[in-house]
């Protein structure tokens, strides 16, 4: 069985890296595979405890979903705080998981900065709860961007750990699936899960900064694009888009040691749903100033109707509510069967 799982924070506005590297897959994805799709609230709180509006933003992050066009009935679509497996589970993932394979994770090296000793436990232990939110639906596809990379393939060596660690009692309940690792083939109760990182827009970057990825957290909003940016101010920000003074290249050799240049090239490509290719070579020797207005038009034609769907969503909060409730009892139901079975591979009793 094929399933695919993803998320994202209700830590602010989405970007264009957001919908490019996730949701725009997310809505791609739904016509494939099953899907589970949540709001990871519980993560939000790894970096800043204390939110004005988490429920506020939480919705909203629904409702860019359901802008983007994910369907409710097709799609689970829920919060995390409404399933309490993913805490416990993630417990238990704590008590797999090595300290060392936290210290190593480059986005907690990053977001905790030189003052490692005061960072919260939580923003150390959030690929354990990463972890948790995929294997507890036993999912084998995840969406993301490249920055989740890392975090992937920690989630793949604790269900590793978990399968080799109770491989004996997993085999005599009869709860194994086999499965491929390396050239060995082996039982295990979680999948080896595969994130799923293609197309040209895998990590896009900062619009004044090509070397840096677009992020939420970015102190300046030319930055990024937020999908809560109007036509003007989406065009604007294209217009004063760093840049270097060379003309487009015609290939893509060309765009070596150009980080602007690839990251808008890219995002054209992602933006139309054509290869990187086809893009310099329509525009190969033209100026940006020809590039940035094609682009902008091309941005506002995707993302002004993503935008205002997003406002007739958030305009009925109960709407909003009740996808999420009816998304949550689908996923508690699933993560219900998951934690039983878990409880008795680890030994818990209870019941
Ligand atoms: N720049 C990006 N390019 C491509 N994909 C991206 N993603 C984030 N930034 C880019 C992908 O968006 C999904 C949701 O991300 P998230 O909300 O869980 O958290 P994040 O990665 O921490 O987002 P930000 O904007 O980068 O926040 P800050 O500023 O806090 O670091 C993920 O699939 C992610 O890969």
């Amino acid at each position: 069985r094929q399933l695919v799982f993803s998320g994202v924070q209700p830590t602010g506005n989405l970007h264009l890296g957001n919908y490019l590297g996730a949701l725009q897959k997310f809505v791609a994805l739904q016509d494939v595979y099953e899907c589970i799709y949540c709001v990871v609230d519980m993560h939000s709180l790894t970096a800043t405890l204390v939110h004005d509006d988490l429920a506020d933003q939480t919705r909203a992050i629904a409702a860019a979903y359901l802008a983007s066009g994910l369907d409710p009935k097709r799609n689970i679509i829920f919060n995390q705080a409404r399933v309490p497996q993913h805490a416990e589970l993630a417990w238990i993932f704590n008590c797999v998981a090595r300290i060392g394979w936290m210290n190593r994770m480059t986005q907690f090296k990053d977001k905790a900065g030189k003052d490692r000793e005061n960072a919260s436990l939580g923003l150390l232990a959030y690929p354990s709860l990463m972890a948790a939110d995929i294997l507890l639906y036993r999912a084998t596809h995840v969406p993301v961007g490249e920055d989740q990379k890392q975090h992937l393939e920690l989630t793949r060596d604790i269900a590793q750990k978990f399968n080799n660690d109770f491989s004996e009692r997993i085999a005599a309940l009869g709860y194994g699936v086999e499965m491929k690792v390396g050239e060995e083939r082996v039982n295990g109760f979680f999948p080896l899960t595969e994130p799923l990182i293609e197309g040209p827009a895998t990590r896009v970057m900062s619009l004044r900064d090509g070397t840096k990825k677009m992020s939420k957290s970015d102190p300046s909003d030319l930055s990024r694009i937020n999908l809560s940016d109007d036509a003007d101010t989406i065009a604007r920000k294209i217009r004063k888009a760093k840049t270097d003074p060379e003309p487009l290249p015609g290939d893509l050799e060309g765009l070596a040691g150009r980080p602007e240049a690839e990251n808008l090239i890219g995002i054209y490509a992602a933006l139309a749903g054509v290869a990187r290719e086809q893009v310099v070579a329509e525009f190969g020797g033209r100026q940006f100033s020809e590039f940035k207005p094609a682009l902008a038009e091309l941005a506002v034609e995707k993302l002004a109707p993503i935008n205002a769907e997003m406002r007739r969503i958030s305009a009925d909060p109960a709407y909003v509510d009740s996808v999420l409730r009816d998304g949550g009892e689908r996923a508690g139901a699933l993560a219900e069967a998951t934690m039983k079975k878990v409880h008795e591979i680890v030994g818990l009793l209870t019941d």
